[in-house]
């Protein structure tokens, strides 16, 4: 089997510098011969692949509404899409890291091309399903499962700068494992698109065993799974070094077991490893942050499975 190693370094869908670092922090920690070490090819076209479509080409980027930056994360997501979806198509185990997370418009949406038939798995603090009309920030990682769903405010008609983003998603497709810093505006829309959701709540009160063979049950065991993790799901005493982070999160052994689990389903097509921003907090900090995501990778790719 091969793995499709897709590095993007980019910061545009929130304020922090620091997280468009993460991808080569990840990658000069070793990460590829972890891989390879597992028994996979790896195919890597480099770090800065998609150097030309990471910064502004200097054309005006107004926000629209309250969004920000909007035609530089779509053009940025837009081509990720288009890289992802060749790995996908090849075959590949695809590998994307972040980056913030506004780039799942764009994993998301290559993976779904090849595989329509997917579910998403989405572990975070956060439900990163603002829409438009919503969102408090106007920062974009708060916004792609929104535009995946085809929620209203997000349609070619209301926003063409993001017409390219097919409505992929299903919302029964759909779980999330880890929330605990919800907006008031995403809370109706889960409630309203009956969004299965594991809080942190869910996973003190059965265990993560059985939040993760629940969440496995909701979607459908049969599918191949897209899973992206944003490592602000995991506890700030265990992922320091992410843009915001919010206490009470998942222990080391919860976050690794979640990529363990989805590794035995032999269902893992696309895996995102999002939000590592080397530049916040002490070097302790950053170096336990970016060998977690590592190790996550690893355990995703079935390093644990003996
Ligand atoms: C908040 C924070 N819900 C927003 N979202 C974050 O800005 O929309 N997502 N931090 O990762
Ligand atoms: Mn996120
Ligand atoms: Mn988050
Ligand atoms: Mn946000």
């Amino acid at each position: 089997l091969t793995a499709g190693i897709v590095g993007c370094p980019f910061s545009g869908g929130q304020p922090k510098a620091g997280v468009d670092a993460g991808p080569l922090e990840l990658i000069e920690s070793g990460l590829l011969d972890d891989i390879k070490a597992l028994g996979y090819e790896v195919d890597f076209q480099g770090a800065d692949t998609l150097a030309h479509a990471l910064v502004s080409d200097g054309t005006a980027d107004p926000d629209i509404g309250k969004l920000k930056k909007p035609r530089l994360v779509s053009k940025v997501t837009k081509e990720l899409a288009e890289r992802v979806y060749a790995h996908s198509s090849k075959g590949q185990l695809t590998v994307t890291l972040g980056g913030d997370h506004s780039l799942a418009m764009g994993t998301v949406s290559g993976t779904f091309k090849q595989y329509p038939e997917a579910a998403l798995i989405w572990i975070d603090a956060h439900a990163d399903i603002n829409t438009p009309l919503t969102t408090p920030s106007g920062n974009l990682h708060g916004c792609p499962v929104s535009f995946l769903l085809g929620l209203p405010g997000t349609s070619k008609e209301e926003i063409p700068e993001f017409g390219w983003i097919e409505p992929v998603l299903k919302p029964e497709r759909l779980v999330y494992i880890g929330l605990r810093d919800i907006d008031a505006g995403e809370r109706k829309i889960l409630k309203e698109h009956n969004i299965k959701c594991f809080s942190m709540f869910h996973v003190d009160k059965y265990g993560i065993g059985a939040v993760v063979e629940m969440a496995l049950d909701h979607v459908g065991r049969q599918r191949p799974i897209h899973l992206s993790f944003d490592v602000d799901a995991l506890d700030p005493e265990v992922a320091p070094s992410t843009g915001t982070a919010v206490r009470g999160g998942l222990t080391f052994r919860e976050g690794h077991y979640i990529t363990e689990a989805i590794a035995e389903t032999g269902r893992l097509v696309s895996l995102d490893i999002m939000e590592i921003n080397p530049s916040l907090g002490h070097e302790l900090s950053v170096q336990q942050t970016v060998s977690i995501g590592r190790s996550l990778v690893r355990c995703a790719l079935g390093e644990t499975l003996l």
